[in-house]
């Protein structure tokens, strides 16, 4: 079996502008990732066996973007036990309510861990699997502890220059 990986699966190639934040947390974090497009719709054999594959090579966690009709974390969450997130992206008439609710109303049973709409979501997907990943690897769990810290410090620096504003 190979390293632990996490996989992040797209639906079309137009997800990526969005998904590019999950990416760069991964990175940040030094997590090694696949990133492929597949589609629970257009290419569902495919992504049946990217995932049994996946999970096969030491997959830990699936991240899966959609949007529209979005089934692709459910359609994953369908073929492995590993944790996977979901993340509803924000494109067509609906602005992603409609990936929103088609992701995150799956039945008892079969989860998934829905983060919230479009970027901040794609970067909270980062961020949730490198806290699974976590549970496992010491030096991981230190390296979230700091980035929350850091990211704690910046909102109080932002206070501090709004006092300093304010007078
Ligand atoms: C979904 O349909 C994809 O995940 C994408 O968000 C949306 C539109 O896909 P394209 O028509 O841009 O390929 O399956």
């Amino acid at each position: 079996m190979s390293k632990p990986f996490v996989a992040v699966l797209m639906g079309s190639d137009s997800d990526l502008p969005t998904m590019k934040s999950t990416l760069d947390v991964l990175k940040s974090f030094d997590i090694t990732f696949e990133a492929k497009v597949t589609s629970a719709h257009r290419t569902p054999a495919a992504t049946h066996a990217y995932v049994t594959d996946a999970e096969a090579r030491g997959c830990k966690v699936f991240i899966c973007a959609a949007g529209l009709a979005a089934h692709l974390a459910g359609a994953v969450a369908g073929i492995t036990t590993r944790p996977v997130i979901g993340v509803p992206i924000d494109c067509g008439p609906l602005q992603g309510h409609d990936a929103l609710l088609s992701t995150v109303m799956m039945p008892g049973g079969v989860p998934v861990a829905t983060v919230a709409i479009g970027s901040a979501g794609a970067k909270n997907a980062g961020y949730l699997a490198a806290q699974m990943l976590a549970v496992g690897d010491d030096a991981l769990a230190v390296a979230v502890k700091e980035e929350r810290a850091k990211s704690a410090e910046a909102v109080q620096a932002k206070d501090a220059a709004l006092q300093a504003k304010l007078g």
